[in-house]
């Protein structure tokens, strides 16, 4: 952020962290936006500005339909392990995705627009049962924002994952360029974030950095940008690998990250040339990519496993007196075994002594751990409490 702003824009930025409803939000960045010089040093600065005005209207708009009573159409409860939401441009196939992953029968056309609501059906993944939700098209063939395109990004806001699926015949790199863009309207960060900087406000002592992990700003620099912006006393945590940009991204937007995963459909009609070109766009944004055919089923299966892995997920199994439950809990990566005897009963967490384990995250097969031993898939895990 370039720190020699003119007073009124800083003054006017200061009133926008200080403001309390999406109208006085966008109000203050409004008027920051026009007092503030547009030149190569404030490019990004304003470019930043304008995004957040776009997602504060956004969110805006969705909160006033869903008061108009139409949230009950485009709500879809959650069944399975997770829940995850495809979204794409109008007829990049998203219905006859669902067709082949699940036992789901929407309907597939090749007009625009086909399907007008939230459709959900159930994926079976070896063990795991995996909800997927065809959104309506969040962009027309001519790549232009749809009626539902707010509400179908609001609805993938909530979701554990996002397929990004790509009409690979109407060019592809367009879409995907046009889909981030939204995406990053609505709050929704798909690249995985190296760091996560906490930015706590307070009445009194002055700014504090505290680092967990390594941050490239000096104390200086942090205390003028916060300045800059009216904040005088605050805690900034700093977690894992984050920069001065990541502090400025703090300041002005709430995104949230999503995992997600990139998908190139139609392959049968694209030259090899396109695939590869959309492929090194995705990797750039360090997200999983694959290129499939629903048409003439190319890499349904390999999609079936990307969307696993894409949810972060384990399967561990219970075993009781030597006999081992044939369904799986599903966990997050990285759970323990406290998360595992939280998931089953509240009770059986709270008496937790040790477990045994057998698997992957134990060398030894039947060794004694402890609550906070950290589980693998496929692991399998007799309890034992008080
Ligand atoms: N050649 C080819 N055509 C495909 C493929 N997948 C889908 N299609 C065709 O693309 C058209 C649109 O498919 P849909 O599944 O209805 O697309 P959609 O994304 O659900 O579209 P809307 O819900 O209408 O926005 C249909 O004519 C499909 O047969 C594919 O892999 N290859
Ligand atoms: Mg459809």
């Amino acid at each position: 952020m370039p720190t020699n702003l003119p007073h009124e824009a800083q003054k006017a930025l200061a009133k926008y962290q200080l403001a309390k409803t999406i109208p006085e939000k966008i109000k203050a960045l409004e008027e920051a936006l026009s007092l503030i010089p547009d030149h190569k040093g404030t490019e990004k600065l304003r470019g930043r500005i304008k995004r957040r005005i776009a997602e504060l209207k956004r969110e805006a708009e969705r909160r006033a339909s869903l008061k108009t009573g139409r949230r009950d159409y485009f709500t879809v409860s959650k069944e399975g392990a997770a829940q995850v939401a495809i979204i794409g441009s109008t007829n990049s196939g998203k219905s006859s995705l669902l067709r082949v992953l699940t036992n789901a029968k929407p309907v597939v056309a090749p007009y625009p627009f086909s399907t007008d609501k939230p459709i959900p059906g159930m994926m079976i993944y070896e063990d795991v049962e995996i909800q997927l939700v065809e959104l309506p098209a969040i962009l027309t063939e001519d790549l232009e924002e749809t009626q539902y395109t707010t509400r179908s990004l609001g609805f993938a806001k909530n979701a554990d994952s996002i397929i990004i699926l790509l009409d690979g015949i109407n060019n592809p790199l367009k879409q995907l360029e046009k889909i981030l863009e939204l995406l990053e309207e609505t709050g929704i960060t798909i690249r995985p974030r190296r760091g996560e900087i906490v930015l706590e406000k307070k009445d009194s002592g002055g700014i504090r950095i505290v680092s967990f992990g390594k941050f490239d700003g000096s104390y200086r620099e942090v205390e003028e940008l916060l300045k800059n912006v009216g904040i005088k006393n605050a805690v900034v945590k700093i977690y894992g690998d984050a920069s001065m940009e990541d502090l400025e991204e703090t300041i002005l937007r709430e995104s949230i990250y999503k995992k997600t995963l990139i998908v190139l459909n139609k392959v049968d009609l694209v030259d090899y040339e396109t695939v590869r070109e959309v492929g090194k766009a995705v990797r750039d944004l360090d997200v999983p990519f694959l290129h499939i055919s629903v048409e003439k089923k190319i890499n349904i299966e390999i999609l079936k496993s990307k969307i696993f892995q894409t949810l972060d997920l384990i399967r561990v199994y219970t075993q009781k007196d030597g006999v081992v439950s044939p369904r799986p809990v599903i966990l997050k990566v990285n759970s323990t075994v406290r998360d595992l005897a939280e998931k089953i009963h509240k009770e059986i967490a709270e008496k937790l002594r040790y477990a045994r384990v057998w698997g992957r995250s134990v060398k030894i097969q039947g060794q004694q751990v402890g609550p906070g031993h950290v589980l693998q898939d496929g692991d399998v895990i007799e309890l034992y409490s008080d």
